[in-house]
């Protein structure tokens, strides 16, 4: 449906109280992934790829994003013409990356847990990088030189061995400078010039000139959701994904103290990454003037900015849900499990600390979501649909993984292996109970 481009542009309002239990379920409930459907639409294009390698990646692209390329993978060191990026957007990028690698860095897993069971029997924890990883930086209606930082430095800092960015050309051939420039700040050891499924499909099983990764992050459209799902799937593959991605989301939670034109300003920075972006505001006892002020600054704020049309669309799917107290808005947040959390409320501190489920949280008046997004240093690559309630968004662990190990020794076999051997034999696996006993009679 064409929406009225003079209507104001405006959110539906429930009151909590009044709602029924479907209602209120359908208030916590996103538009989801049709993950059949987009499975049809992905796998002969992941098919083709892991199939005919190079050859089909080079078609797709200029299939869907119109451009015929020579070759799809870039190798540094990249030319200084690719990376040529405005002084001050340089500078911005520069302090971005020290923020973000700063918080990551201090992330890292580099200590080996030891820890004596019983007397002879030490268990050991160590972490290693994931040795190959594929970031996906997404093209479409904005470039995200952003999205580049928030995985490569992660993966930077881990000690990745082989980084692989993934982003699709634009028009001419090229990728945009800012990318290139980030890509060679995170050390990364190749540029994938492709986009969509065939770009997670070149990742996961690796073509002539496309390295095969171990794990794929990043956000994307509903064809690189799929697709990833698609391919974790798959045994031939042998590849992990960082989390299941849908549309972004913020709920914001704001009380009669807060400052309405930072609320509106808010909630429209989510409403214009898509048109299928969530926008939640929980009003914590508004009173209608507040409110009204609140929907007048977002009506006008939205009609000003050059993405207004997407975000007409995003906002006329949202809602605003009234509450009486600060209790109740974090229960109905928790239940919601928003991606981002913004708290406009006098003692956020304290509501902080209430949050069981969400991706980020933001608190306080001067903490808006853009500083997350790009630059105070935590991860913009976040759960989404309500999966923060068992995902945590990316970090540097997630391009770690754990080894255990043990040391018995001959003290620690003596009591250790009667227990061991007493339960073999009670699963009826009399091998696993000989290579204890053996050893007890040797001692
Ligand atoms: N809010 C987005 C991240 C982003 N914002 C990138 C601006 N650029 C999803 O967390
Ligand atoms: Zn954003």
């Amino acid at each position: 449906a064409v929406l009225d481009p003079n209507a104001p542009i405006r959110m539906h309002t429930y009151d909590l109280a009044a709602t029924s239990s479907q209602e209120r379920a359908q208030l916590l409930h996103r538009p989801v992934l049709k993950y059949d459907e987009m499975l049809q639409k992905v796998k002969p294009i992941v098919d083709d790829v892991r199939v005919r390698g190079d050859a089909a990646l080079l078609e797709l692209t200029a299939k869907f994003d119109k451009v015929q390329l020579p070759s799809t993978v870039v190798r540094p060191p990249f030319a200084p013409e690719t990376m040529q990026v405005d002084e001050e957007v340089r500078k911005a990028i520069d302090v971005a990356y020290a923020n973000i690698h700063k918080f990551h860095a201090a992330q890292a897993d580099n200590a080996t847990l030891v820890v004596e069971t019983m007397p002879g029997v030490v268990c050991s924890r160590f972490a290693r990088p994931i040795a190959r990883v594929g970031l996906y930086v997404p093209g479409g209606t904005a470039i995200l030189p952003s999205t580049a930082l928030m995985l490569g430095i992660p993966a930077q800092v881990a000690g990745c061995k082989e980084i692989v960015i993934a982003t699709p050309p634009r028009q001419d051939g090229s990728i945009s400078p800012e990318v290139m420039y980030v890509a060679k700040l995170v050390g990364a050891s190749a540029i994938l010039k492709a986009g969509g499924a065939q770009a997670v499909s070149a990742l996961a099983y690796g073509t002539q000139t496309v390295p095969k990764v171990d794990k794929i992050f990043g956000p994307g459209n509903q064809w690189v959701t799929a697709a990833k799902m698609l391919v974790q799937n798959d045994t031939d593959a042998l590849v992990s994904i960082d989390m299941p991605a849908g549309p972004s989301e913020v709920l914001v939670i704001a009380d009669r103290t807060c400052n309405s034109a930072f609320v509106a300003a808010d909630l429209l920075s989510q409403a214009e990454h898509g048109v299928d972006s969530q926008v939640v505001l929980v009003a914590v006892d508004l009173s209608g003037a507040k409110l009204a002020a609140i929907e007048a600054e977002l009506d006008k704020q939205a009609k000003a900015l050059p993405r207004v049309d997407i975000v007409r669309e995003s906002i006329s799917k949202s809602n605003i849900v009234k509450v009486k107290t600060v209790e109740e808005a974090l229960e109905f947040s928790n239940d919601y499990a928003p991606e981002h959390l913004i708290i406009h409320l006098e003692d956020a501190k304290a509501a902080a600390a209430l949050v069981e489920n969400a991706g980020s949280v933001f608190v306080g008046p001067y903490s808006p979501e853009s500083c997350g997004d790009y630059a105070s240093g935590t991860n913009h690559t976040l759960p989404t649909n309500g999966y923060a309630r068992q995902f945590s968004g990316v970090n540097t662990l997630s391009f770690q993984k754990h080894i255990t190990s043990q040391e018995v020794s001959a003290d620690g076999l003596r009591g250790l292996g009667p227990v061991v051997a007493t339960l073999a034999d009670c699963e009826g696996l009399d091998a696993h109970a000989n290579a204890v006993r053996v050893r007890l009679r040797a001692l």
